[in-house]
C-alpha cells in the first residue's frame, strides 16, 4: 500500500505546557489548517516537532499515544537548536528575506549549522520510517535542505517539495549567504511546488543564475535527473467553511456577537501577529478613513482578530508593543462613550467563533506587506454563503492572483485603503454577490484536496519521465556488453566529442584544458594499433594542436571544417574561405557591446559569440536577436549560423561532425564503432554511424544515440574499463 510521508516543522498538533502540565492543542497557521483536513483523509503518516523536547513527550506516555494515534511521529529539537534554528536561521533570516524584508534579515554565523543539524535530524527520522514506495512531500522554508539530504539516503524515493511563503526575485534571494546550499537542497526532490507563477520564476531563475541549470517548460535537468517546478495554488476545506455557518455552535456565536455590535458594520482582519502582515499600516489606514469619513463613526466596528506568534523573536516582541500601543492611541482619538472603533482580539480563537465572525464580517480588510498565498482571505469568502460581504486584499498576497473579484490594492498606498473601506462599505449587495459568486467557484473548483491532488499527479507523471529518460542510460550490463565488444575486437573506431563529454564546461575555453590523466587515458586507448581515436571537436586547430598534438590520435576542429588523420596534416574538408569573416566580425562586435560578459572567439572558417559568462537571460534574449539579424547577412554567403551550448556559431554551410566522422567511417570495416558527444553538433555524428555502432549522449534530452551517461565523469570512466582491461 501506498503512503504518504508529510513532514513539516510543525506537527499539526502542538504541545503546549501549562502550570507543569502538558496538553495537545492543533496548530495555528495556513500550513497546519490547510493540511490537517487532507492528512486525515489519507494513509498517511506526518512527521514534525512538536513543540518541546523528546525526552519529555517520552515520559509523558500518554502524549505520545496521542500523537502516535493521529499517525505523527515526533523529531527531537534540541533547546539549542530551537534558539538558533526555528527562532534564528528559519525567522530571523530566511523569513524576512523571503517576504522582501532584507533589513531584518540577521545573518548569525551559528545558524548554518544548526539548520543542516536540524535538517539531518529530520532526515534520519523520516528515512527510518519511509519504505521504498512510499511518496515523500516535504513542506516550508524550515527543512529546505531535506530534499537532497533524504535524496542521498533514498536515492530512488518520490519527493515532492512545497513552499507556503513566497520565493523573492533573485536580487533578494542572492543577499542569502547560503543561498547555493538551499537550491541544491531543494533540487534533490522530484517536484518543487510554489502558490504562484511568479514564485515559479524567481525559483527557476535563481537556479539558472546560481548553479547555471537551464529549464524548458518548468522542468530542470540536474546531472541525470530532471527536476520540475510549477506552480499549485493553495486551496482550503471549502466543505468545512462553507457549511459551518449552518453549525448551531457557530449560529450561537454570531447572535452573541451580534447583540455586542448592534447595528454597527463590521470589518474584519485576521492574521498571526507578523510583521509581513501589515497589521500597522492597516490601523493607521482605519484611522485616516475615520478622519476622511467622519459619518462612519458610531456605524463601524474594525474587529482586529490578532493570534500570538512567534512570541520569543524581538521583532514580534516590538511589533506587538507597536499594535498595542497604535489601538490604544486610535481608540483614544475617535472612540466615545459607548463607540470603540477598535476591538483588539489577541489570542488564538475557535472555529465556530471565527466562522461566526466571518460571516457576520461586512469586510474582510486584509492588507499584508507580502504573503505567500493568504487562507484568511479564502476562509473569509467561503464561509459567506449568503454571497455577501467585500474582500479588501492586498496585492502582494499570492491569493490575489485568483481572486480578482476582490477590492486589491496595495497595502503601502493609505489612500488607497481608505477610498477601498468607503467603496466596500456602501457597495450594493448585488454587487457583492455577483463578486464573491466568481470567487466562490473558483475555491469550490481548486480545494484544497486539489490542490494536493494536483500536486501529487504531477508529482508521479514527474517520475514517469524520469523513469522514460532512465531507460536509455548505459546500465551496468550494457556497460558490460559494450566493454566486452570492444575487448574482442580487432579494429575499433572511437568517435569522441572533447567539450562537455570529456571535460566539463569552464567559463572561458581556455580553461577546458585536458588533465594528465584522461590524456594518458587517450594515449593508451591510441596506441593499441587496433584501435583509431578521434577528438571530435568544434574547438580551433589550433587549440587542439597544442592539447592532443602529441597523441596517436586523429583530430576534427571547428566542427568538422579542419580534419588531421593520426600523424598526419592539417587538412580542410573542403576549399573554404574565410572572406566572409570581415562583414560577420562587426555584427558580433556589437552584440559584445551590448552584452556585457560576452565574447568573440576567432576560428580560421569560423566565428563564435559565447555568452556563458553573460546574465543568463539577457544572454539568451541577446542570442536569439543575434541569429535573427544574422539570417540576412548569411543569405549570400553560403554560410550557417549554429546554436551550440551558450554560443551561436557561424561558418561555412556544409560543414558537420557527421560528414568529418563518415572519412573514418567509409574507411574500413569496423569490429567495433563508439561515438559519444554532448550536444546538437555530436547529433550529426550520431546520425552518421552505422546501426551496429554504440552512440552515448552525456545529459538527458532527446537525441539520435542510443544511450545515455550523466557526466563526463562517467564517459571517462568507461574509457578508463575500455584501457583497462584489454589484453
Ligand atoms: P500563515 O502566515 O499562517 O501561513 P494564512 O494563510 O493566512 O497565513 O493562514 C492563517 C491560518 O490561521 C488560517 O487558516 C486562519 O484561519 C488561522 N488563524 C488566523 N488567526 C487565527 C486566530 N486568531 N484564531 C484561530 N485561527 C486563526 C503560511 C503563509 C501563507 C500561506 C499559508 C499556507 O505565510 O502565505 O497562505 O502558509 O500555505
Amino acid at each position: 500500500m501506498q503512503r504518504m510521508l508529510i513532514v513539516s516543522n510543525r506537527l499539526p498538533f502542538t504541545i503546549q505546557e501549562r502550570k507543569g502540565e502538558l496538553h495537545v492543542e492543533p496548530s495555528v497557521g495556513g500550513l497546519a489548517t490547510g493540511l490537517r483536513s487532507w492528512h486525515k483523509s489519507q494513509d498517511s503518516i506526518w512527521i514534525g516537532w512538536p513543540g518541546i523536547t523528546q525526552k519529555r513527550i517520552k515520559r509523558e506516555t500518554d502524549i505520545m499515544a496521542r500523537l502516535l494515534s493521529e499517525n505523527c511521529h515526533p523529531v527531537s529539537i534540541s533547546q539549542q537548536d530551537v534558539e538558533l534554528y526555528y527562532n534564528g536561521i528559519c525567522n530571523s533570516t530566511i523569513w524576512p528575506l523571503f517576504h522582501y524584508f532584507p533589513l531584518q534579515a540577521e545573518y548569525g554565523q551559528h545558524f548554518w549549522p544548526a539548520y543542516e543539524r536540524v535538517n539531518t535530524a529530520f532526515a534520519n527520522v523520516v528515512a527510518g520510517l519511509a519504505r521504498s514506495e512510499d511518496t515523500i512531500w516535504v513542506h516550508d522554508y524550515h527543512l529546505m535542505l531535506l530534499p537532497r539530504l533524504l535524496r542521498e539516503r533514498l536515492p530512488k524515493a518520490t519527493i515532492g517539495f512545497f513552499l507556503h511563503i513566497p520565493f523573492p526575485s533573485f536580487e533578494i534571494f542572492r543577499l542569502l549567504p547560503w543561498r547555493n546550499q538551499v537550491l541544491e537542497g531543494l533540487l534533490g526532490a522530484d517536484l518543487v511546488g510554489f502558490h504562484t507563477y511568479d514564485y515559479t520564476g524567481h525559483f527557476l531563475d535563481s537556479v539558472h543564475r546560481l548553479l547555471g541549470y537551464e529549464a524548458a517548460m518548468g522542468q530542470i535537468t540536474v546531472a541525470d535527473r530532471i527536476v520540475r517546478a510549477d506552480a499549485f495554488p493553495m486551496g482550503i476545506d471549502y466543505e468545512h467553511y462553507s457549511n459551518v455557518d449552518q453549525d448551531p455552535a457557530t449560529q450561537a456565536e454570531r447572535k452573541r456577537f451580534r447583540r455586542k455590535i448592534g447595528d454597527c458594520q463590521m470589518i474584519l482582519s485576521v492574521d498571526r501577529l507578523d510583521y509581513t502582515k501589515g497589521i500597522p499600516q492597516r490601523l493607521e489606514a482605519f484611522s485616516a478613513f475615520l478622519d476622511a469619513y467622519p459619518g462612519f463613526k458610531r456605524r463601524v466596528v474594525f474587529v482586529l482578530l490578532v493570534v500570538p506568534s512567534r512570541t520569543k523573536v524581538e521583532h514580534y516582541i516590538q511589533l506587538k508593543r507597536q499594535v498595542d500601543g497604535l489601538v490604544g492611541e486610535i481608540n483614544g482619538k475617535h472612540g466615545t462613550i459607548g463607540w470603540m472603533p477598535i476591538w483588539y482580539l489577541y489570542r488564538s480563537t475557535p472555529f465556530h467563533s471565527l466562522a461566526a465572525l466571518y460571516s457576520l464580517a461586512d469586510v474582510a480588510l486584509i492588507t499584508p506587506l507580502r504573503d505567500g498565498m493568504n487562507l484568511v482571505a479564502k476562509e473569509y469568502i467561503t464561509t459567506r454563503i449568503d454571497g455577501k460581504g467585500v474582500l479588501i486584499l492586498s496585492e502582494t498576497a499570492g491569493a490575489a492572483q485568483e481572486l480578482g473579484q476582490a477590492l486589491i490594492i496595495n497595502a503601502n498606498n493609505r489612500e488607497e485603503i481608505v477610498e477601498a473601506l468607503a467603496h466596500a462599505l456602501e457597495m450594493p449587495e448585488q454587487e457583492q454577490i455577483e463578486r464573491n459568486r466568481v470567487m466562490q467557484k473558483r475555491l469550490r473548483r481548486y480545494s484544497v484536496v486539489r490542490w494536493a491532488d494536483e500536486f501529487m499527479d504531477k508529482l508521479l507523471q514527474t517520475k514517469k519521465i524520469q523513469r522514460e529518460m532512465a531507460a536509455k542510460v548505459l546500465t551496468d550490463d550494457m556497460e558490460r556488453k559494450l566493454v566486452s565488444d570492444f575487448l574482442k575486437s580487432q579494429r575499433a573506431l572511437l568517435l569522441l566529442d572533447y567539450d562537455g563529454t570529456l571535460v566539463h564546461f569552464s567559463p572561458r575555453p581556455s580553461e577546458a584544458r585536458p588533465g594528465t590523466e584522461l590524456l594518458r587515458l587517450l594515449d593508451e586507448l591510441a596506441d593499441d594499433p587496433r584501435n583509431e581515436a578521434v577528438i571530435m571537436s568544434g574547438r580551433d586547430k589550433a587549440t587542439l594542436e597544442e592539447w592532443f598534438g602529441a597523441l596517436n590520435v586523429g583530430l576534427v576542429a571547428e566542427h568538422g571544417a579542419w580534419i588531421r588523420e593520426k600523424g598526419g596534416e592539417w587538412d580542410t574538408i573542403e576549399r573554404l574561405t574565410g572572406e566572409w569573416k570581415k562583414e560577420v566580425h562587426p555584427i558580433l562586435e556589437s552584440w559584445v557591446d551590448r552584452t556585457a560578459g560576452s565574447f568573440i572567439e576567432e576560428k580560421e572558417f569560423s566565428l563564435v559569440w559565447h555568452y556563458r559568462k553573460a546574465n543568463p537571460r539577457l544572454g539568451e534574449l541577446r542570442a536569439r536577436e543575434l541569429i535573427n539579424s544574422l539570417s540576412n547577412t548569411i543569405a549570400n554567403l553560403d554560410l550557417q549560423v549554429l546554436e551550440g551550448s551558450k554560443v551561436v556559431e557561424v561558418k561555412n554551410a556544409g560543414i558537420n561532425k557527421g560528414r568529418a566522422a563518415l572519412r573514418w567511417i567509409s574507411r574500413e570495416k569496423w569490429d567495433f564503432v563508439l561515438g559519444v558527444g554532448d550536444d546538437w553538433t555530436d547529433e550529426d555524428t550520431f546520425k552518421a554511424l552505422p546501426s551496429t555502432a554504440w552512440s552515448i549522449r552525456v545529459g538527458m534530452g532527446a537525441s539520435a544515440a542510443s544511450f545515455s551517461l550523466g557526466s563526463p565523469g562517467e564517459v571517462v570512466a568507461l574509457l578508463a574499463r575500455l584501457v583497462g582491461r584489454k589484453t
